[in-house]
């Protein structure tokens, strides 16, 4: 009975210690793991001031040279080239400027407007993007040149279709009800409120597309722009906005291979003595009319910086605006 006894009890303390034990491994792993998220955030935070001094680096080389163009071979965007490692800790950092895509919101004049052209290369860009999801137009509740109005309607500063439906009409029915914005979009994110617009159209359309900066940007960046974009060059016929039409496979190929040469595409109405020793103008290889104008210079950037310490991952994704004021603004943050 009592050998029982003492057994039970043996038994019963080798668990309690197996317990503790587990528990004394935990604790110190949860320890560790909060030190190395700590340590990883800490690191991204400061990989986004690093970029911060790559741009504004950039910023004196173009007042020196008198030649302002964003580029791959400046030096904030040769940061992604490779990872930045010390012990365990390695920083992938990633800076692009807005022009790198399509900015949604130059869509828009001044006075909050959108032009035919906008609505074409719209259409263009989601039956581009609809056929790499192969979704079907021909079941879709919501084709192409659904959406392109749907989204023109949705940022255009007037509150009426081109056909004179109200464009709040679907919104106020949703639950709860809203309204069209009716200014520019303030992030990708915000194209799943526009009619027709499901979450995986917007994850889909998040490669192409920038809503920086929100007023008075321009097209894209030839120099900067990956290839996927670049297709999205739209050129435009004065006389027939129906004729106008997006890059060629072809045009693409002669930018990257043109890159690769190091040549650099600029404003072909800069003043500049020298432009034809320093750059080319973009209408050699996709003639016409560029809509929306191309912005070979930025001063928005989106940065990425990831930052992984042992098995922890953090990445802090910010926007920024180079500007010549101390602080520069942060236009957004977001740390995942
Ligand atoms: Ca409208
Ligand atoms: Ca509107």
């Amino acid at each position: 009975m009592a050998l029982a006894v003492v057994l039970i009890f043996a038994m019963l303390l080798t668990a309690a210690i197996a317990t503790f034990l587990r528990r004394a491994v935990v604790d110190s792993l949860i320890i560790r793991h909060r030190d190395a998220a700590a340590e990883a955030e800490a690191l991204a935070r400061g990989g986004v001031d690093l970029a911060l001094a790559l741009l504004y680096e950039d910023l004196l080389a173009e007042d020196r040279s008198d030649f302002r163009v964003e580029t791959l071979i400046d030096p904030w965007a040769r940061i992604g080239e490779a990872p930045i490692e010390e012990g365990d800790a390695v920083l992938r950092l990633r800076i692009e400027d807005a022009g790198s895509r399509l900015n949604l919101n130059a869509l828009l004049d001044e006075e909050g407007r959108a032009g035919e052209h906008a609505r074409f290369l719209l259409e263009a860009l989601f039956e581009k993007v609809l056929g790499e999801m192969e979704r079907d137009e021909r079941d879709a509740e919501y084709g192409p040149d659904d959406l392109a109005r749907n989204l023109l309607d949705y940022i255009d500063a007037d509150d009426t279709g081109d056909d004179g439906h109200l464009e709040d009409d679907y919104y106020q029915r949703q639950d709860p009800p809203y309204r069209a914005a009716n200014r520019p979009l303030l992030s990708v994110d915000e194209l799943g409120l526009v009619q027709g617009f499901d979450g995986a159209l917007v994850e889909a359309l998040r490669p192409y597309v920038t809503v920086h900066p929100y007023a008075g940007g321009g097209g894209i960046n030839p120099n900067t722009a990956p290839p996927h974009v670049l297709a999205l060059l739209y050129s435009q016929d004065a006389l027939d906005a129906g004729a106008s039409r997006l890059a060629s496979a072809e045009q693409v190929r002669e930018i990257l291979e043109r890159r690769e040469r190091g040549e650099v595409f600029c404003d072909e109405s800069f003043e500049d003595e020298n432009r034809a020793l320093r750059c080319v103008g973009l209408s050699e290889v996709v003639p016409g009319q560029i809509y929306p104008a191309p912005s070979f210079r930025s001063d928005v950037f989106l940065v990425s910086a990831e930052a992984r310490v042992g098995e922890v991952t953090r990445t802090v994704e910010a926007v920024l605006h180079r500007s010549r004021q101390e602080d520069p603004p942060l236009l957004s943050w977001r740390v995942r």
